[in-house]
């Protein structure tokens, strides 16, 4: 509380962001500066608020980096990417969603504490002013488009013409370049404001009042609120409260979601007649679906954990990767090129590392829940391996190209 306040009526005398002194303002009647008082504007509230966000934003950028690099990896990289833990891939891409959601919330509060000093007058003091606020233009910039082109991915709307992928990436880089740059500018304000009782160096005495409590309680429940109903599509035991989650987890053909179908991918019943499934390596060879069936099947569960956030436990049964990788003479420790059966489509020529091409989990998958694979979800033979990111489970697989 503010000793100087008197109590019942808060007035706060020195508002930390006031539009600071009028001098060098042209003196227009007309032109006045909205006056901010009270702490939800001030330097402690941007704070507190400010490093959930930057915690947010952190725990994204890294989520999806893993992400990013387990779908692209770098050449060098492909054969070290680690087929466990089985779950790794639902996690990370669960955090990813999780956090990216929060980060919506607490960037509004954010832009709406600090938005008064869009009126600061003059708008530049100087170079180093000028740069400063360029680097929060940047910051805000960033950071918006990065999470609302995040948020329609989601929903897979793409009301844009750019790549999703690419500028999501490049974004995250400039948003977290743009965050630590903001840190390093604001680090002896951020340290000022920092604890509970802080006391502003520059404006009134920052400890906590009902405002500001109400403001970041507000705040934790909106977030509360968010995560409990999403977080469902992919942390089944809350599966019952995810009304806001774009997808439910087990609403779908064989009670498993569908982000592309059999005919939006163009797999055709006569595409499937002949359907043969062809194993290229040292020694070259084609299986019909019968050859197939014939060969020994194990059964594993493993959860597909889509990019979009759901994600789904399921059990699967189909022959091992490993073993048919063996019967083309693949040597011990070669990588794998798989090819979808799929006319066109980001998703129709998938590759893996050798960890994954030799786990015993890795399965070209006949079925799904003990039934046959519907068309929806790769009929005749898909992918399923463990620790993997969803758009690898290549459906529809008909070529296996030992690397
Ligand atoms: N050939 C092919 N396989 C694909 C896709 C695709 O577009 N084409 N989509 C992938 C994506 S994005 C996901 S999340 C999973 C979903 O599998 P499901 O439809 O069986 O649930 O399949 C993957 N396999
Ligand atoms: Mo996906």
């Amino acid at each position: 509380m503010t000793p100087q306040a008197p109590r019942g009526r808060r007035r706060f005398p020195l508002p930390s962001v006031r539009p600071p002194r009028l001098a060098g303002r042209p003196s227009s009647p007309r032109v006045r500066p909205p006056s901010f008082s009270g702490r939800l504007h001030d330097a402690r509230t941007a704070t507190a608020v400010g490093r959930w966000l930057g915690a947010a934003f952190a725990v994204c950028f890294v989520t999806g980096l893993i992400s990013h690099y387990l779908q692209h990896p770098p050449p060098w990289a492909a054969d070290a990417l680690p087929a466990r833990p089985v779950w790794g891939y639902r996690l990370t891409q669960g955090l990813h969603i999780g956090t990216g959601l929060a980060a919506i919330v607490l960037l509004l509060v954010k832009l709406w504490t600090v938005y008064p000093r869009l009126f600061a007058w003059p708008p530049v003091r100087g170079v180093r002013h000028a740069l400063e606020r360029l680097s929060v233009a940047l910051l805000v910039a960033s950071a918006v488009l990065e999470v609302f082109t995040g948020l329609l991915n989601i929903v897979e709307w793409y009301p844009w013409p750019f790549g999703f992928i690419q500028t999501h990436f490049a974004l995250a880089w400039v948003a977290i370049g743009s965050i630590l740059l903001h840190l390093a500018v604001k680090a002896t304000e951020i340290r000022a404001h920092w604890g509970r009782r802080s006391a502003g160096t520059l404006e009134l005495p920052a400890a906590d009042g009902p405002d500001r409590r109400a403001l970041l309680l507000g705040t934790g429940a909106a977030i509360g609120v968010i995560t409990l109903t999403t977080v469902g599509q992919a942390f089944t035991p809350l599966k019952r409260l995810d009304l806001l989650a774009p997808r439910h987890p087990d609403l779908g053909p064989m009670g498993l979601p569908v982000n592309r179908t059999a005919a939006a991918a163009g797999i055709t019943a006569e595409a499937l007649d002949d359907w043969r499934l062809e194993v290229i390596g040292p020694t070259p060879y084609r299986l019909t679906l019968d050859q197939l069936r014939r060969l020994p099947q194990t059964s594993v569960r493993l959860p597909i954990a889509c990019v979009e956030g759901w994600s789904v436990q399921a059990r699967w049964r189909g022959v091992r990767i490993g073993d048919l990788l063996a019967r083309a003479g693949a040597p011990r420790g070669a990588g794998l090129r798989v090819t979808s059966l799929e006319a066109a489509g980001a998703y129709r020529v998938m590759e893996m590392g050798r960890d994954y091409a030799e786990d015993p989990l890795t399965l070209l998958a006949l079925e799904l829940g003990g039934e046959v694979l519907s068309a929806d979800h790769g009929y005749p033979a898909r992918i399923i391996a463990p620790n993997r990111p969803g758009v690898l489970q290549t459906k529809w697989v008909t070529r296996l190209e030992v690397l």
